[in-house]
């Protein structure tokens, strides 16, 4: 080994001498309820309990409404997410509401000059492998969860039916797959998954069925597919979500998610034979 390895080794080992001499009052001396340590705890656990009671309730209320599995995911999802954050963000609130209560100047009790900054906790081998295992454990869930909720909301069924939906300034249009039924009216069958395969014929649209939870970007001469599950009755906005012009804003519509009934029913009315809905409803590939 090196002459300069063995300083580069001595510095350190000093250095952790002075980490370990800092970090020793903030877990000892004095009775538990005295040390920083449990002060900290408290706090922590109080600032989980707020925000794990946040995640659960505020997300549901905030976000849009639900009309679609997919939505159903997407608003689980972001409850698991804050929930699972919740401990995290509470250590760094923890830690930061303890000092300014104890270690203000006037909680110290000391002189005007402020204490110098602490060693730098640097080459403390147990501080190191418990950060990252923990980390790595809560990354690696929400990948899971994240990559589990994609391919169970997003493969497509076998009887999904297929339609097109073309974006264009400043309107959305809805082809009803093989009827070659055209209309700027989105309605869709209830327990049924739909694949959209979107295209734009001017420039990049979003298009974004809100409470259906899904939205993918249209682009002109290319087509991207999207699929939906409608699980409840009633109406649901669709918007453009990429600014596309000046009635960017504009361009938005309602849309029906109705009966199988209703939904032959209203094919039917604009104009589809018998065969050809029974085509699209029965063997839609
Ligand atoms: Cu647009």
């Amino acid at each position: 080994m090196s002459s300069e390895n063995i300083e580069i080794d001595e510095f350190h080992e000093g250095k952790r001498e002075e980490v370990a001499k800092q970090v020793e009052p903030f877990f000892k001396g004095g009775p538990i309820w005295k040390r920083p340590f449990f002060g900290v705890f408290i706090i922590w656990s109080f600032m989980t309990l707020i925000g794990v009671l946040i995640g659960l309730f505020v997300p549901v209320h905030v976000l849009n409404g639900s009309s679609s599995s997919q939505q159903d995911s997407v608003k689980l999802t972001i409850v698991v997410f804050t929930v699972i954050a919740a401990p995290v963000s509470a250590v760094v609130y923890g830690i930061a509401a303890y000092s300014l209560i104890k270690w203000n100047k006037r909680g110290s009790g000391k002189s005007d000059t402020p204490p110098e900054d602490g060693v730098a906790l640097r080459g403390h081998g147990p501080a190191t492998v418990i950060w990252l295992s923990i980390s790595v454990v809560l990354v690696v869930i929400l990948l899971f969860w994240g990559m589990m909720v994609l391919s169970s909301e997003q493969t497509p069924q076998g009887d999904a039916i297929r339609m097109q939906v073309v974006g264009q300034q400043w309107v959305w249009t809805f082809q009803y797959g093989s009827t070659k039924i055209t209309s700027t009216q989105l309605v869709l069958p209830v327990d049924r998954q739909v694949v959209f395969e979107v295209s734009s014929k001017d420039v990049t649209h979003g298009f974004w069925p809100v409470q259906l939870g899904v939205q993918v970007d249209a682009n002109p001469g290319f087509s991207t597919t999207i699929a939906a599950s409608p699980n409840k009755l009633g109406k649901f906005d669709v918007r453009c979500s990429q600014l596309c012009g000046l009635e960017h804003a504009y361009m938005q519509t309602t849309g029906r998610v109705v009966t199988e009934k209703q939904f032959e029913h209203w094919l039917a009315q604009k104009g589809a034979s018998p065969k050809a809905i029974k085509l699209f409803t029965t063997d839609a590939k």
